[in-house]
């Protein structure tokens, strides 16, 4: 039986569009730079927002019924149920991917030899329902910091016994990856920092957690998983301090670890502003190092100062996302919904609209970002802004073939810099609206 029975199949319907169950923006068959805007991006539905979160905050209880008509929640009926109207959800959405925690899929028991088994079996039922589908996973991960034994960390836990059970975990979220054919597998630290470092030994810390990292990547490697594993960088919530602080922090720890061949970066646009920086800014980051992976797409909210997993819809911070997405060449993951409705928007069909706008806003995002790369303006301004580079001087110093006493000599010859460029800003920002705003 159908869960979304009121809700009919997305289509695209283009920008003059007034039906809310329709895409004005997103169309999936439309060629942009040579790709279609389906391959451009590749999305993906976050199972513990849309099939397990139900509204619960601290301060009251779910307002959203997720039992997709299971009746009694946390049961295998009900993991069950889950599949069924996941499948549904991104079929009527044309969505492609999915991203799971292993408790997001089955109830977790006190014994884990238990929860393994039930994996097993909705992953077994999961296979079977969406064979003859393309829907597929795009990552999967453990969830190492819900259960009480992960308080004071998984990988950088001060117990053994506790490492062990961060190490069962991982093991098992691989295998299951593998078995659902995800391209990914991320690590997120959501315990993997401190509160104090007044019980702290950090360097202790991080080294366990890139051995756990780095038999991961061994298991992995050893049962034929060939995709990317991800570190998902985020500066605190619920640490006071998280060591993948952003994109440049676990970028040197992977390098000082030796993990920077098997790891790359899963941005969290969320995360990003979390850590003072913008979404773009750990974007950049990722790529200028070639380790932009995959990305969650989402957004803050500007006057509250945690993680509040907003679907996106400021089009301005989504183009500066794809510009740098085109710039890499696309991703080798993909883009997860790591967004949740608001409280109050707690209907079936409000779930629909959430993805219509994440959807319609990085695909207008995409449009405008490859309209701003072939009107040129700004690639052209910075060449221009570096072109003494190009000199004789300037290549010498990029080879590495300049001393410090002959430049010098040239600062002594010159006297002073005349007429330094100016960096444009506004006229840049104007260009950039222009593109924007047609
Ligand atoms: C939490 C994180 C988490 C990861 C996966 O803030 O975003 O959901 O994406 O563990
Ligand atoms: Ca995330
Ligand atoms: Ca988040």
């Amino acid at each position: 039986m159908a869960i979304f029975e009121g809700v009919p199949a997305i289509k695209y319907e283009g920008p003059e569009s007034k039906n809310a169950f329709a895409f004005k923006y997103y169309d999936a068959d439309r060629v942009v730079m040579g790709k279609k805007m389906s391959e451009h991006l590749p999305f993906a539905m976050a199972w513990w927002h849309n099939m397990c979160a139900n509204g619960a905050d601290m301060f009251g209880v779910g307002t959203a019924d997720k039992s997709f008509g299971a009746g009694e929640t946390g049961t295998m009926e009900h993991a069950k149920a889950k599949v069924d109207a996941a499948i549904e959800f991104m079929q009527k959405l044309g969505i492609r991917y999915y991203c799971f925690h292993d408790v997001d899929l089955v109830p977790e028991d006190k014994d884990i030899n238990v929860t393994d088994q039930r994996l097993d079996e909705i992953t077994d039922y999961i296979l079977e329902k969406t064979k003859g589908t393309d829907i597929k996973c795009l990552w999967g991960t453990a969830n190492m910091f819900g259960n009480p034994r992960f308080m004071n960390g998984a990988g950088s836990t001060n117990d053994v016994d506790v490492y062990c059970f961060a190490a069962a975990q991982v093991k098992k979220a691989i295998e299951l990856t593998v078995k659902l054919g995800g391209r990914g597998y991320v690590f997120w630290g959501g315990r993997e920092g401190y509160e104090t470092l007044l019980n702290t030994k950090v360097k202790f810390e991080q080294e366990n957690i890139a051995s756990l990292m780095r038999m991961a990547r061994d298991y992995g490697r050893s049962i034929g998983f060939t995709g990317t594993f991800l570190i998902e960088p985020k500066p605190k919530e619920p640490m006071k301090h998280q060591y993948d602080f952003d994109a440049a922090t676990a970028i040197g720890f992977l390098k000082e670890y030796g993990l920077d061949k098997d790891f790359k970066m899963n941005i969290e646009a969320n995360h990003a502003t979390l850590a003072g920086h913008t979404f773009q800014h750990e974007l950049r980051i990722s790529r200028i190092n070639g380790m932009l992976g995959s990305i969650d797409a989402n957004q803050g909210d500007v006057m509250l100062g945690w993680d509040t997993d907003c679907f996106p819809s400021n089009v301005y911070d989504t183009t500066l996302a794809m510009y740098e997405v085109l710039k890499n060449g696309g991703l080798e993951g993909g883009f997860n919904f790591d967004s949740k409705n608001r409280r109050p928007s707690y209907t079936y069909e409000d779930m629909f609209h959430a993805y219509i706008l994440g959807m319609d806003s990085f695909a207008y995002g995409l449009l405008k970002a490859a309209e701003m790369i072939e009107d040129g303006r700004i690639d052209a301004f910075i060449d221009e802004k570096y072109k003494t580079w190009e000199g004789e001087l300037g290549v010498k110093i990029r080879e590495g073939k300049a001393t410090l006493s002959e430049l010098a000599e040239r600062a002594s010859e010159l006297k002073s810099v005349a007429n330094p460029i100016s960096g444009r800003q506004e006229y840049l920002e104007g260009v950039f609206n222009n593109v924007l705003l047609g």
